[in-house]
């Protein structure tokens, strides 16, 4: 789907991915019927996409298997992640938006820049009808990579005391270090949740996504977050998203298939599937 971001190009990413070689369990579609004409964009057809989301990768966990989810806007993370709120679970942002606007803070009233603050809570009612309570508690979240925040996403990270780690803080202090502050966050919880967000990478070497921003991350900084949080904690789910064929000249394609890999290979070695209460 795109219509979180209302750009085109997104919704493309499936077929464009088949025709890779790409092969999906399950396939979730908008049904543009559902495209009304509220405050925020699209938010009928979201929700549906969302809740139907949210039981495709209940039933992965449940039968013990890991969901990857391509998509897509990040709208959709608040369908997967939703799957399970168990309150022992980290969830990484890895981002260049911090993606905590409220109905009321956003400008855009885009919904792929509400997903975080949808899941804790502060969202749409046709949102927090799928969401199921308790709600993401501060504590679980950390964002990696961000370099591009509103006003009122800063507010709202601060107040929350959700930690957030920036571009120039990753500059400053190198990236093992902030690599490892992450891996040492989601030690402390049982299991994690990925949401890789692709335009968390420069747009110089990762053109193939909506909404770019200069100055992001090099594409091996988020490759090795990942692969070094799979040998390390328990990663049970993951979500790709933001991939923009109709914007890529071939390289944010690759990295999308690196990322692939490692969640391939990282699987294939260990069971990493949780137990979850249906
Ligand atoms: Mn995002």
């Amino acid at each position: 789907m795109n219509q979180g971001c209302d750009i085109e190009g997104t919704q493309l990413a499936t077929a464009f991915l088949k025709q890779q070689g790409i092969e999906f369990d399950d396939e979730i579609a908008p049904n543009i019927e559902l495209s009304g004409s509220n405050e925020i964009k699209h938010v009928e057809l979201i929700a549906d996409v969302c809740l139907r989301l949210k039981n495709s990768v209940k039933n992965v966990l449940l039968n013990r298997d890991f969901p990857l989810i391509i998509g897509g806007d990040h709208s959709l993370a608040m369908g997967s992640v939703s799957a399970n709120m168990r309150e022992d679970r980290a969830v990484l942002w890895i981002d260049a938006h911090g993606d905590v606007n409220t109905p009321h803070s956003s400008v855009t009233k885009r919904a792929h820049g509400m997903p975080l603050a949808s899941l804790m809570g502060y969202g749409d009612p046709l949102f927090l009808d799928f969401i199921e309570q308790p709600y993401l508690l501060p504590e679980q979240i950390i964002l990696f990579g961000i370099h591009s925040l509103d006003d009122p996403e800063v507010e709202f990270l601060n107040k929350h005391s959700i930690r957030y780690i920036t571009m120039a803080e990753i500059n400053q202090k190198g990236e093992q270090v902030c690599i490892e502050e992450v891996m040492d966050h989601c030690k402390r919880f049982a299991h994690t949740h990925i949401s890789f967000d692709l335009d968390s990478i420069d747009p110089a070497y990762c053109p193939g996504v909506s909404t770019p921003v200069n100055r992001g991350l090099h594409p091996s900084v988020p490759l090795n977050l990942i692969d070094q949080l799979f040998k390390t904690v328990s990663v049970s789910s993951m979500d790709i998203v933001e991939f923009n064929p109709l914007n890529d000249n071939g390289d944010s394609l690759i990295i999308l298939k690196e990322t692939l890999k490692i969640v391939d290979r990282k699987v294939g070695e260990y069971t990493y599937a949780m137990n979850i209460e249906e």
